[in-house]
């Protein structure tokens, strides 16, 4: 889809491990957004409805089907490729996006395999070009405050083990620019911090700041 200026809504993405409050605070900071007058909508990565890849992924996180894993890793990001023109146009019309996951889980979850020939680089490869987030919220849980969590649900990848592996290949896709929130502290005091920060960027946005791509 063609670059375009002008006004525009927000791509605002939060990232972390499983069990770290990422839906809790996704839907919290949508709805506050809204009632000061922002248009939004709340999404989440993977698409597991809308989308010809959605189907097989769920499959795959259910444990009832497997795949190879580096075919499994290029249909999540098949998935967000099906669904970059929609969010480009989502966020040209100027309806902003809270994003539960993206990219960034993608490279995480895949490169804590630790498989040969399937390092980070290999991993971000097909992600790169897709719309890049104006801001990534990290939801930062040590392995302490995680395990003392309530349990997992049943899905792949739900395991103490790998969500160890997942938090520290986190830590090498970090960037300065991230917001990394405490995510022991309370529900409140983390969704304070993350709207301040949000209003800032939504406004820049509506100012008209380009949209970059990921990793070009
Ligand atoms: N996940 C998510 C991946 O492995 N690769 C990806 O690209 C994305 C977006 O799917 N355990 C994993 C992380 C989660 C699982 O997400 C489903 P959720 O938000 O926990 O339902
Ligand atoms: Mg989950």
């Amino acid at each position: 889809m063609q670059q375009q200026q002008g006004p525009r809504g927000a791509f605002i993405l939060f990232e972390g491990v499983d069990r770290c409050g990422k839906s809790t605070q996704t839907s919290l900071l949508a709805k506050a957004l809204q009632s000061k007058g922002v248009a939004v909508e709340s999404w989440n990565f993977p698409d597991r409805k809308n989308t010809v890849t959605g189907h097989a992924i769920n499959e795959y996180l259910a444990g009832k089907q497997d795949h190879n894993d580096r075919a499994i890793h290029l249909l999540f990001s098949a998935n967000r490729w099906e669904k970059s023109d929609a969010l480009l146009r989502a966020l040209h019309s100027g309806t902003s996006l809270v994003v539960d996951r993206y990219a960034y889980s993608g490279v995480a979850y895949s490169a804590a395999k630790a498989l040969p020939g399937m390092d980070a680089a290999w991993c971000k490869a097909p992600d790169a070009g897709l719309p890049a987030p104006d801001l990534v919220v990290y939801l930062e849980l040590d392995n302490a405050a995680a395990a003392a969590r309530a349990g997992f649900g049943g899905e792949r990848y739900e395991k103490a083990e790998f969500q160890d592996r997942v938090r520290a290949a986190f830590q090498q896709l970090k960037e300065p620019s991230w917001l990394v929130v405490d995510a022991s502290q309370s529900v409140e005091q983390i969704h304070e911090q993350i709207l301040a920060e949000a209003l800032q960027v939504v406004r820049r946005c509506k100012e008209g700041q380009p949209i970059q791509q990921l990793w070009g």
